[in-house]
Order: structure tokens, then C-alpha cells, then sequence
């Protein structure tokens, strides 16, 4: 049994389409607290951190090159200081909105400790604001947790990096920029492309982020509703095609319960004005329970 402590972050200033801040309602709406309840696990609901309208932000919108820096920064320190208010043995699960909001949660989760970070996503989100050929901040959340980019980004909730970029795996990554491999690469992250899925499948690859994380006290695993395959989850901004199937992603999170390491989750990029009836906010609850423990027999 664990204490779960629910936020949400209804964000949408970390990219151009409307609706991904309908996230966290759409997740909810999707049962999200009973079936963790179901499981056993005790579920507080800390509500959503406030976030500004998009529109009321006119004056905000451009800062370097980011696309409504300032809100998306004062969003995450009330997210932090919402995580901080948890109880200390929580396991928080983060409701997004796009995905900058992982800012706040993986710095909430690291808080002076060492914290490995299982990044499952079509994009890896390691964009600077040198690298970025959008402005969008929700490319570049990442870059910005290993100390990469943007000061008022990279110091957010403390100074300097969150996560060692050696302590990063990316998984289901099918999209990315010329800058980012360049970055990636240099700094040594772990990448499990959608042709690693494919070669060595879902357990080859559980079994070495268990074996890559094995001792370590926090260990954050940041889900992002693209890197399933559109054609199981079209309520997504940025749909890919070619991405995890039902099963792949269902096991991926069953085995990573099974390492009994996972400490705090994320469950971002819903948008549910693009969504066929709620079905991706519900696979997105589904994934969440196989990761949170539920058993078939
Ligand atoms: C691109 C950028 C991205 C999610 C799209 C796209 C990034 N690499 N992330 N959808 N979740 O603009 O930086
Ligand atoms: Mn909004
Ligand atoms: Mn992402
Ligand atoms: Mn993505």
C-alpha cells in the first residue's frame, strides 16, 4: 500500500495547441483516484496549481526565444511547494498538461538526493533554447533537469542541475531534433529508440533500467501520453506514428512494478480536445495502475 498525493497541472504554455490543460480534468474524469483506491493504495487529491490563461498572457508570451518563460516558471515553484507540502513517504502522481510541468516534479522528487529518470516519450524533450527549432518550452524540460539551457529554467526550485544526464533512460523515442542528438549523445544519456523496442523488446530493456537503477533510493518515471501509438491514443498534441502498442506500454510499466524502485510518476501531454471519448486520459489511468501495482492473478 502505498500514500498517493495527487496534483495537477493544468499547463499549456509549453506549446502552441489549445486543450492539453484539460489534461488533469480528463484524467480524473477517467477514474484515476478510485482505481488507485481499488488497489489498496491510500489516494489524496491536492487539487490543480493555478495556472494562467494562455490569452491573459499576451504581454509574457516571448522571452529569449521561450514561449511564456515567466508563467511557466512561477507555475512550477507553486508546483514544487505544492509537492513539498505532501506527506513525506508520499508517491506523487503529477496530472499534466504538457510536459514543462515535469520541471516541478522530478526537481520535487531529486530535493538533494540522487533521482533516476525513466523518460518514456516519442520525443526526448532535450532541447536548449540554442537547439530548439520551436521556442516550445515543453521540448526542452529535460535538458533544462540536467543543467542544460535556460538559468531562470535550469534553477528552478534550487540551483543548478536536478539529475546527472547519466542517470536518464529515454524509452519509446521516435522524434528528435538535430541539436538534441548532438546533446544527447555528448552527455550520455540512455536512448531506447522505438528500433530498440523493437530489437530487444519491453523486458530486455525493464531489465537493464532495474539493473541501471539498482540502490537507488527515488527513481521518477515521466509518461507521456505520445509515445503510445496514435492509433490507441489520438488525444495527444504531437501525434508520431509507430509507438508503443497496448501491450508494449502495459508491460513496460508491469515490469517496472516489479522492480519495486519507481518512487513518483508523471502522466502529461493528454489533450482531450483531441481525444476519441476520454481514451487516451483512460489508458493513460490503466498505465498508471499496472505501475502502481495491479496484479492479474
Ligand atoms: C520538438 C520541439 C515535443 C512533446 C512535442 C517537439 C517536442 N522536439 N514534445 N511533443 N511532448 O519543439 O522541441
Ligand atoms: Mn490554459
Ligand atoms: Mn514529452
Ligand atoms: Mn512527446
Amino acid at each position: 500500500m502505498k500514500r498517493i498525493g495527487v496534483l495537477g497541472m493544468p499547463m499549456d504554455l509549453g506549446q502552441g495547441r489549445r486543450g492539453v490543460d484539460m489534461g488533469p480534468s480528463a484524467i480524473r474524469y477517467a477514474r484515476l483516484q478510485a482505481v488507485l483506491e481499488e488497489l489498496g493504495h491510500e489516494v489524496q487529491d491536492f487539487g490543480d496549481v493555478d495556472i494562467p490563461i494562455a490569452e491573459s498572457l499576451r504581454h509574457e508570451r516571448e522571452s529569449g526565444g521561450l514561449s511564456y518563460l515567466e508563467p511557466i516558471r512561477r507555475a512550477c515553484e507553486d508546483a514544487i511547494r505544492g509537492f513539498a507540502a505532501m506527506p513525506d513517504d508520499a508517491f506523487p502522481v503529477l496530472l499534466g498538461g504538457d510536459h514543462s510541468v515535469a520541471m516541478a516534479s522530478v526537481t520535487a522528487a531529486s530535493r538533494g538526493r540522487r533521482v533516476g529518470v525513466v523518460w518514456v516519450d516519442a520525443h526526448a524533450d532535450f532541447n536548449t533554447p540554442e537547439t530548439s527549432p520551436s521556442g516550445n518550452i515543453h521540448g526542452m524540460p529535460l535538458a533544462h533537469l540536467c543543467g542544460l539551457g535556460d538559468p531562470r529554467l535550469v534553477n528552478l526550485g534550487g540551483e543548478g542541475a536536478k539529475v546527472r544526464p547519466e542517470d536518464v533512460v529515454l524509452i519509446g523515442i521516435r522524434s528528435l531534433d538535430p541539436g538534441e542528438v548532438r546533446l544527447l549523445r555528448e552527455r550520455g544519456v540512455t536512448v531506447y529508440t522505438m528500433k530498440e523496442v523493437d530489437t530487444l523488446r519491453v523486458p530486455a530493456i525493464a531489465q537493464a533500467v532495474a539493473e541501471k537503477f539498482r540502490g537507488f533510493e527515488r527513481v521518477h518515471v515521466s509518461l507521456d501520453a505520445d509515445v503510445l501509438d496514435p492509433e490507441i491514443a489520438p488525444g495527444v498534441g504531437t501525434p508520431v506514428p509507430g509507438g508503443l502498442t497496448y501491450r508494449e506500454a502495459h508491460l513496460l510499466m508491469e515490469l517496472l512494478a516489479d522492480t519495486g524502485l519507481v518512487t513518483s510518476l508523471d502522466l502529461v501531454e493528454v489533450n482531450p480536445i483531441l481525444d476519441i471519448a476520454n481514451r487516451t486520459a483512460r489508458i493513460m489511468v490503466e498505465l498508471a495502475s499496472s505501475l502502481l501495482g495491479k496484479k492479474i492473478y
